[in-house]
């Protein structure tokens, strides 16, 4: 079989699965978010990761579909956990290119937030810098249109895309997530982490840190007023049934 055909199989068959990396506050250390991380449950080869599948499936369109699979079931998860008494959180659902480019994006948007019953605030769309660069009427029209609704925009891998920042100030995106690289080398971007993190607040959003992996890198962010961490000393991503565990254990 080409990938291709069994990408299409992956998806009639439900070999996909979404694993969840949660987000903290720093100040308050409680689960304020889980980020969404698509992962292909392959009957002979395990776990594939979407860095493998992904690009074929931009290049074959087949993104489309699995892009709006990932959202449903991340956004019915959501729910989910709030049905069952936790506090309510925040997913992030990784938005694709092509995705974001639909026309129709802001009406499947609000038409999975209404058959899963999720209130839009509890939503967020992570789009890259390259996405919120091209046709910029078109993207401010998108952008507004999720405003509308309710759902959060942030910018995912801030610092690493060809961006410019005219836009930060004129599209409304309410979070940056600043890049692992600048976290994971960070004495040597100390300077451009700070100046993340104090343009966000100026600019009346929030941010968040990527890839944090030591109690060292935690201290700087709390020190330098960052929101919130996202990364491997706190916890990997995780199937939905560990995230249960990790709730509970904070209530
Ligand atoms: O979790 P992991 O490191 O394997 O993710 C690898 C890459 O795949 C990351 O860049 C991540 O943003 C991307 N990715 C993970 N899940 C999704 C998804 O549901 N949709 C899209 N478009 N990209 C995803
Ligand atoms: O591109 P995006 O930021 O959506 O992808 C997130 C990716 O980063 C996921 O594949 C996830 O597994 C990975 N990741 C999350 N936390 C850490 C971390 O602390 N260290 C490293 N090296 N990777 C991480
Ligand atoms: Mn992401
Ligand atoms: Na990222």
């Amino acid at each position: 079989l080409t990938m291709e055909t069994e990408l299409r199989k992956a998806l009639k068959e439900g070999q996909f699965e979404l694993h969840y990396q949660p987000q903290k506050n720093i100040v308050t250390g409680k689960i304020v978010g889980v980020e969404a991380l698509l992962r292909w449950n392959h009957p002979k080869e395990g776990f594939i990761s979407p860095g493998t599948f992904i690009p074929l499936a931009e290049k074959t369109g087949l993104i489309l579909e699995i892009g709006d699979w990932v959202m449903y079931e991340a956004c019915r998860q959501n729910k989910q956990w709030q049905d069952e008494g936790f506090d309510p959180i925040i997913v992030g659902v990784n938005l694709s290119a092509k995705q974001f480019h639909q026309s129709d994006l802001v009406e499947r948007v609000a038409s999975i937030l209404n058959k899963t019953g999720l209130h839009p605030t509890h939503l967020e769309l992570e789009i890259t810098e390259s996405m919120a660069m091209s046709n910029e009427e078109d993207i401010i029209q998108t952008l507004e249109g999720l405003r509308d609704l309710g759902v959060y925009v942030s910018i995912d891998d801030f610092g690493t895309g060809y961006s410019s920042l005219k836009y930060l100030s004129r599209f409304p995106v309410n979070k940056l997530k600043i890049d692992k690289v600048f976290i994971q080398n960070r004495k040597q971007n100390e300077a451009i982490v700070k100046s993340i993190i104090h343009m966000s607040h100026s600019l009346d959003m929030k941010v968040i840190a990527e890839g944090v992996e030591t109690e060292e890198q935690l201290s700087f962010l709390k020190n330098e007023r960052c929101d919130e961490m996202q990364g491997f000393f706190y916890s990997k991503p995780l199937p939905p049934t560990h995230l249960n565990e990790m709730f509970q254990k904070q209530t």
